[in-house]
């Protein structure tokens, strides 16, 4: 922040669902890392301006009625007792206390056009030290957006938040274990989902970290699938991204699945295709590789695999040049995973892309989709989807592979299903 600095961070609020209902409180992830407040309508205000004090958290106070309905709050008290704070109020007194804790500070970390009632307070005081400028205070002469630090700062993620994500990706392989062995033709998308939600909450996960994808068939081609409302079908494929939010971080697992529990044919062989792919991507994760390196790596095997499979005819370089393959391969390979599912932080350094460094986690995800209905490609390859997506973090002489406990050789797929090792 520098010295002489305020900074304005505020957490979530509960939306409404419906008339009454709510949906579930999940904390604003930059609030989140700062405070570990889980409570709804908090700010917290960070000062470097020498005078207590450095931290001061706004709450909802403590409330019989309040808490007979809706549950425990930390309150006024807990703030300071549990949270760390130096100083706390009630939420409601933020307005008013702001000009106090803002003093004459010289620079200003706020995000504008979350909440207005606060963007509109900052104006209306900035402007009053402005017009009383002849008594020797005056506004602040910068006005800057804190996530461009805070997101710098949670691209990299220290020993204890890999902790997490290591137990994360360990419910998130239970989840898929369980939803593997119970895989048949006729059973349904949602049964499997539910399957996979049970176990992120049995193992004390919030839920799913994103809305569950599991896809049987020609739906796997449809990138974020989320009806889940058809039967499975003896000799297809379903295609299953599904991972656990464990205390605010997220897994990002996908695995495709033989839905008889045999890869067979083309569908076994758009597979291997695919995990060649993944395979290779993997490898080349280590500090100073880039994320379009790695992707272009992943397209080359791709491509190349396209045309051995009779998707794609030509030559790979020229298909490549010419973006043909992305009839079939239109997504990214990765995406940065942490606090958010596509977590923050900058994919480039000034106009380049940025080299990896350890600590860095991210998703290795290639995958091939022939829709159903795209009649330029063979008839016997239409209607099917593969993706294979491990989480990754950057060591310093290459990666460790969070999710490598999730079987994706075929034959090892095949064992799972039979329950022969969990
Ligand atoms: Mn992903």
């Amino acid at each position: 922040m520098g010295s002489d600095s305020v900074a304005i961070v505020q957490g979530a609020n509960t939306p409404t669902r419906s008339n009454d209902t709510e949906y579930p409180f999940r904390q604003n992830s930059d609030f989140w890392y700062l405070t570990g407040f889980e409570h709804p309508g908090a700010t917290a205000v960070f000062r470097t301006t020498g005078e207590a004090p450095a931290y001061t958290l706004f709450v909802q106070p403590r409330d019989k009625a309040a808490q007979t309905w809706t549950g425990y709050r930390p309150g006024v008290e807990g703030a300071t007792a549990d949270y760390g704070a130096d100083a706390a109020h009630g939420c409601e007194e933020l307005l008013e206390k702001l000009p106090e804790l803002l003093g004459g500070a010289s620079r200003i970390y706020h995000s504008l056009g979350r909440r207005a009632d606060t963007d509109q307070r900052l104006c209306e005081i900035q402007e009053d030290l402005r017009l009383r400028s002849r008594q020797g205070v005056q506004p602040a002469s910068e006005l800057l957006d804190p996530r461009t630090i805070l997101h710098e700062m949670r691209l990299t993620k220290c020993n204890a938040e890999l902790d997490i994500m290591r137990r994360a990706a360990d419910i998130s392989r239970e989840a898929h274990f369980e939803t593997a062995r119970m895989m048949a033709p006729g059973r349904y998308e949602y049964e499997l989902e539910a399957t996979l939600g049970y176990v992120f909450r049995r193992r004390g996960g919030a839920g799913p970290a994103y809305g569950s994808i599991v896809a049987g068939g020609a739906s796997a081609a449809v990138l974020h699938y989320v009806s889940n409302d058809r039967p499975l079908v003896d000799g297809e494929l379903v295609l299953i991204d599904a991972g656990v939010e464990l205390e605010g971080y997220a897994s990002d697992v996908t695995r495709t699945y033989p839905v008889n529990g045999h890869f067979e044919g083309v569908r076994g062989a758009i597979y291997d295709t695919v995990l060649t792919a993944q395979r290779a991507a993997l490898l080349a994760v280590r500090p100073g590789a880039t994320l379009p390196a790695i992707h272009d790596l992943t397209v080359r095997h791709l491509v190349e695999g396209m045309l051995e499979l009779g998707l794609m005819q030509g030559e790979a370089d020229e298909l490549i040049e010419k973006e043909a393959y992305k009839r079939y391969y239109m997504h990214g390979t990765s995406h940065w995973l942490g606090l958010d599912v596509h977590d923050v932080g900058s994919y480039m350094d000034g106009e380049k892309p940025r080299d990896l460094a350890p600590g860095m986690v991210l998703t290795v995800e290639p995958g091939i989709y022939v829709r159903a209905d795209d009649e330029e490609a063979p008839e016997a390859l239409r209607g099917i989807g593969v993706r294979i997506e491990d989480d990754v973090v950057v060591t310093a002489d290459g990666c460790e592979n969070l999710t490598r406990a999730i079987p994706k050789d075929p034959a090892d797929v095949e064992a799972w299903m039979r329950d022969e090792g969990a």
